[in-house]
């Protein structure tokens, strides 16, 4: 390999990972990476060359261009222009369904990948080459694309963000943002969780009072409100655009004050047995308090209402996945309503993740545990999300004692070099996903506060193998990013630990 790239005129860099520090910082590093040392000046006039399967791409190309103040022309042909952008099923093996390869040389730039995925991926790569300015939509200096030859692929096909919108509500722009910036950094799935005992958010035309009267509740000072199927819909589909998939949560047995008061029917707890005591209904639920709701697993016809809230989750939900959450709660029937409720998401061919209590039950082969202390026996041949929240709980602070910030699990808070050191060796994870649990996070800019920069470090460890990873180097290239997050209007938290630009 270095042969071949030598005969490019390519060097591979002395030191792989110092990688970012000289002039480039790439974010996360790049599996392989050999720079040349000359530059290609972007031209005035670009055209770019594509196949039928990239048709797609050429729009992120195109918006580059033009935030870069440069003019393009699409051909589908091969090999016309100075952008060649090629999707090839035949790269499979060697790039996987996220991977790519980008060149820039004297000619232009070349991207190819075995999958629209990877396209995309390339091209968000190739973005951090171009000034920061270019988050702005508007560049005015020359853009100097630095020669080099990138061969890249993720660790984890399981890159993911949960936002808690049932504590406290985020608006779908938020969201749309929040989706915008983790494709920057190559985050690929977004959980929602969408109920709890302080709201419930998604619209299910079956039960409408779920949100009539569910949706109107939040926690202290938080947001109420909720999303409707097509506000839903609309979500998945921009997401889709940047290879994220939405993952939607639907907390039960347990964490569904916010449904209880909604049907009465669904509750079979004697009021008086309720802590903290209040009447059901009308009273909604705006404290802190876990653990204390459940579904009445007693009751046979709490299992329609599953059913009914999974089928039309399902129809509208274009992904594999749906959470049906599983966490903090003491129930005789637990197990058995883990079972039925796996059955239930397999009846609408989707496959189910739980939080790591629902590893309790006797699962099936395709049931996702998603691990957020550890505590819990999970069988050999399960799949595993890593959240613990030792290391990814970003409800706790950026530092020790920030305010508004949760320190249950570890009381020093979660600064970036401690999202930075997770790895594990275990086989059965298939990547992680650091939740913002929002009790706490009421506003936009508090989101922002807890998700950025700990999100770039999530990004880096979901993707870079760990051997690829130095917390140094990472901390030296995020300094590097400090303007671009800025022009993405992002409230990001300064984190001590990075000497920022
Ligand atoms: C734990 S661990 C929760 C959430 C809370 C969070 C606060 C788990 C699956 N659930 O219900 O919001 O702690 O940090």
């Amino acid at each position: 390999i270095l042969m071949l790239n030598l005969s490019f005129g390519m060097q591979e860099t002395p030191d792989a990972k110092n990688i970012g520090s000289e002039f480039l910082a790439i974010i996360p590093t790049p599996q392989n990476i050999f720079w040349g040392t000359e530059f290609y000046i972007l031209p005035v006039n670009n055209t770019i060359c594509y196949d039928a399967s990239s048709a797609n791409s050429v729009h992120w190309v195109e918006k580059l261009l033009n935030a870069a103040g440069k003019k393009s022309n699409s051909t589908e042909a091969k090999d016309c222009g100075n952008w060649k952008l090629d999707i090839d099923e035949q790269l499979k093996d060697e790039l996987g369904e996220e991977g790519y390869k980008l060149k820039i040389d004297d000619t232009g730039i070349s991207i190819q990948s075995a999958t629209e995925a990877g396209m995309f991926y390339g091209i968000q790569t190739l973005r951090q080459f171009f000034p920061a300015e270019i988050e702005t939509g508007k560049v005015s200096s020359e853009v100097k694309l630095k020669h080099v030859e990138i061969t890249d692929k993720p660790q984890y096909s399981w890159r993911g963000s949960m936002l808690d919108i049932a504590r406290s509500f985020l608006s779908k722009e938020y969201i749309k943002k929040h989706i915008d910036r983790m494709a920057l950094y190559k985050l690929n799935r977004l959980h929602l969780h969408l109920s709890d005992d302080q709201g419930w958010r998604i619209e299910i035309k079956g039960y409408p009072k779920l949100t009539e009267i569910g949706g109107k509740s939040a926690v202290k000072n938080g947001r109420s409100g909720y999303l409707t199927q097509q506000e839903y819909k609309d979500l998945q589909e921009y997401a889709a655009k940047r290879n994220i998939v939405i993952i939607p949560e639907i907390d039960m047995p347990g964490h569904v004050y916010a449904a209880l008061v909604s049907y009465p029917e669904l509750n079979c707890e004697k009021n008086e047995n309720i802590e903290p005591q209040r009447a059901l209904p009308p009273d909604l639920y705006d404290g802190y308090n876990v653990g204390w709701t459940r579904l009445c697993l007693e009751d046979a016809s709490t299992y329609d209402f599953v059913d009914a809230v999974v089928k039309e989750l399902a129809e509208i939900t274009t992904g594999n996945w749906i959470h049906i959450g599983g966490d903090e709660i003491e129930d005789p029937l637990y197990e058995e309503f883990i079972q039925k409720a796996d059955a239930i998401v397999r009846k609408y061919d989707k496959t189910a993740i739980g939080w790591e209590e629902s590893a309790k039950a006797d699962l099936s082969d395709n049931f996702i545990v998603q691990r957020w202390n550890g505590e819990t026996n999970i069988a050999e041949g399960q799949k595993i999300i890593d959240s613990f929240c030792k290391f990814f709980y970003l409800d706790h602070g950026n530092i020790t004692d920030q305010e508004n910030t949760y320190k249950w699990c570890r009381k020093e808070g979660l600064p970036l070099e401690i999202v930075y050191s997770y790895s594990t060796d275990d086989e059965r994870v298939i990547g992680i996903e650091a939740p913002v649990w929002s009790e706490l996070v009421i506003s936009d800019d508090r989101a922002d506060d807890r998700l950025w920069p700990r999100s770039i470090a999530v990004a880096e460890v979901g993707w870079t193998r760990s051997s690829n990873r130095d917390f140094k180097d990472f901390s030296e290239r995020l300094a590097k990013h400090g303007e671009r997050l800025d022009n993405l209007g992002i409230e990001y938290f300064k984190s001590p630990e990075v000497d920022w630009e």
